[in-house]
């Protein structure tokens, strides 16, 4: 029988890669998916045009644990991909009260009806480098301390530890991934490695004549989101759950990030770029490089994308859209 996969966060880039690569693995796949996107689909489900009509969506409030706990009381589900969050590190400075409130109520909710409605059903929490905030030790590997530099990773070192108490405390399949940054022509326009592509994009077609960043020298380790959520689908078919770092194992800067772009695009970016004191944060990440050699040994994982191909996909595929609607993208 096929087994059967509820997605939370499946309208967002990695819920819609994950949704993908579990259909071809042929699992009947049901997604999460709070009302309000349900009124505007074409703009809300965008991400999902390749497979909206093989899935089933389940309407739900991450809110509301009555609204989570109805989701579990229907059907039976054999994996559960905690992917839902508010997930702009920027946005959790601004509003620290809700990220805190989706990011860890959230969890709970859903490891709660699970423990009560469905214990045997295997759990994915999205855990993030942003956990390692300022790092004491490089590179991050399962062991290294947590120091969180925002509200985003503060809440995700609480997500990440209710995860692990449910799997110490009730016997629960739980697995967390540290995702390190991870990206692709669907990432949304607010994070920093869309922002420069769309940028560049724009200024190449004439439709904008400067790119207003913040910190350029910060450093991430940049992989493929679609190499990501397979590494996501590997941790729960392991014999227990457990905690592992997913990541290249490669670290650039934001201002390489912009050379390459530019460059792509036959510009120079000091020409375009400017720095804008107002987006830098309010207590940085200077430096995230991911050990994933855990990721390798036990999931057979290793990323097939390196930042040169990454970079170029993205800037190739906002020059293509942004061509095809020239007009419109004058406007934004
Ligand atoms: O693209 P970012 O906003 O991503 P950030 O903060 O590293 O977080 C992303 O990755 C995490 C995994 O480590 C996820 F958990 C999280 O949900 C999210 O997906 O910023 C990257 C860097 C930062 O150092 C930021 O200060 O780029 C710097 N930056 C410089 N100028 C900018 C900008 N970031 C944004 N968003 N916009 C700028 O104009």
């Amino acid at each position: 029988m096929n087994k059967r996969a509820l997605i939370t966060g499946i309208t967002g880039q990695d819920g819609s890669y994950l949704a993908e690569h579990l259909l071809s693995l042929g699992y009947e796949v049901h997604g999460l998916v709070r009302r309000v996107a349900l009124e505007q689909p074409d703009e809300r489900l965008s991400r999902l045009r390749n497979c909206l009509d093989r899935l089933q969506i389940q309407p739900a409030n991450l809110d509301s644990y009555a609204s989570v706990f109805h989701v579990f009381s229907k059907q039976e589900f054999d994996e559960c991909y905690h992917l839902a969050a508010q997930s702009f590190v920027a946005e959790s400075f601004a509003d620290g009260f809700s990220t805190m409130a989706t990011n860890i109520d959230g969890t709970h909710y859903v490891l709660a009806a699970l423990r009560e409605l469905q214990p045997k059903c295997r759990f994915y929490f999205a855990g993030s480098s942003e956990m390692f905030g300022k790092v004491r030790e490089t590179p991050q590997r399962e062991t290294t301390p947590f120091h969180p530099r925002s509200p985003y990773g503060v809440s995700k070192v609480t997500g990440f530890h209710l995860s692990m108490n449910y799997r110490e405390a009730y016997g629960m399949f739980c697995s967390n991934g540290i995702l390190f940054n991870h990206e692709s022509p669907r990432r949304g326009l607010e994070f920093v490695t869309r922002k420069i592509t769309h940028g560049v994009a724009r200024i190449k077609l004439g439709l904008a004549s400067e790119l207003k960043l913040g910190n350029l020298e910060a450093k991430r380790d940049w992989g493929h989101a679609r190499d990501y959520v397979k590494a996501m689908h590997l941790m729960l078919q392991q014999a227990e759950g457990s905690d592992y770092v997913v990541a290249t194992g490669e670290t650039h800067s934001v201002r390489e990030f912009c050379e390459l772009a530019f460059g792509e695009a036959g510009l120079d970016y000091r020409e375009y770029v400017r720095q804008d004191k107002a987006v830098y944060r309010p207590a940085e990440v200077d430096l995230l490089i991911g050990d994933a050699s855990k990721a390798h040994k036990e999931l057979k994982w290793q990323p097939k994308v390196d930042f040169r191909s990454l970079v170029k996909e993205m800037l190739h595929s906002d020059l293509e859209l942004l061509s095809s609607r020239a007009p419109q993208a004058a406007a934004l």
